[in-house]
């Protein structure tokens, strides 16, 4: 790898490896569609629209690999999801084929299996189960990688990723929580390791009471470092600020269930 895309930069997982790729790869393109706060003088940054194929051919030009953050991160209505999410996810996977890039890394989301109750343990071989448009386009990106694996080639790495902070923040967090330093082995083993072709990664730290078995990870190398049990503490104060909600404490994908929710299924059965 010496060319490296970040699609992305301006949001919060990109703003973050910002600090943390700085040197790992021999020179890294930030892209995003807005500029970010604070780019340093040795940063190289492209303004991008993805919704734009053209754009995001300019972008791929010379790139080895790509990691692809940018879109639209949480639940929002289908007309924002589908340029954001879906067309321009469809426009990194052909600019890259196009382009000869060799490597994706996608950033996929536990929203894309968030309908699955927390008492069940699931593995990267069930179905999807999204919690909303946005886990629809993470699932979408996910289909995406595959057929540009199997079909054209492309090395793909699809992290569900949990979520992405300094600390777990909640009790649903302490389930799902990734630290940032984790995130970036995984990042590498998708760019890096010489025999992955496709697969899907939990982005989930070593979390004592996670709901996801990560061993497709593991065997390629990764050896997350964080605990969310050392920070229980921290998150069970930010839990008491939360108020009960029967939907989003069920799921595993929390508060996004609950938008829009009006199912009367008997959620112990589901
Ligand atoms: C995500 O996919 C979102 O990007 C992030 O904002 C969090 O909501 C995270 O999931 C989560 O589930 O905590």
């Amino acid at each position: 790898m010496r060319t490296v895309l970040v699609t992305g930069a301006a949001g919060g997982i990109g703003t973050r490896l910002r600090k943390l790729l700085k040197g790992v790869y021999p020179q890294i393109v930030w892209s995003d569609i807005k500029t970010p706060a604070n780019l340093g003088s040795d940063e190289k940054f492209v303004q991008a629209n993805i919704a734009d194929l053209a754009a995001c051919e300019k972008l791929c030009e010379g790139v080895d690999g790509i990691v692809h953050l940018g879109g639209v991160s949480v639940e929002r209505p289908w007309e924002e999801i589908l340029p954001a999410n879906i067309v321009g996810c469809y426009n990194m996977f052909e600019a890259a084929r196009r382009k000869k890039v060799k490597r994706i890394v996608f950033a996929s989301s536990n929203h894309a299996i968030g309908f699955y109750p927390r008492t069940r343990r699931i593995g990267v071989d069930n179905v999807v189960r999204p919690d909303g448009y946005y886990g629809v386009s993470k699932a979408f990106g996910e289909s995406m990688g595959a057929l540009y694996a199997y079909k054209h080639g492309l090395r793909v790495t699809c992290l569900r990723i949990g979520n992405f902070d300094d600390v777990p923040v909640d009790h649903r967090r302490m389930s799902i929580w990734l630290k940032p330093e984790d995130l970036v082995q995984l990042i590498r083993i998708g760019l890096e390791h010489p025999e992955l072709r496709f697969e899907v990664f939990y982005g989930a730290s070593d979390n004592e009471r996670g709901w996801w078995d990560n061993d497709a990870a593991l065997r390629y190398g990764y050896k997350p470092t964080g605990k969310s049990e050392a920070h229980v503490k921290e998150a069970m104060e930010g839990q008491a600020k939360l108020k009960p909600d029967r939907v989003a404490d069920w799921y595993q994908g929390g508060p996004f269930c609950s938008m829009e929710y009006d199912s009367d299924a008997d959620l112990a059965r589901f």
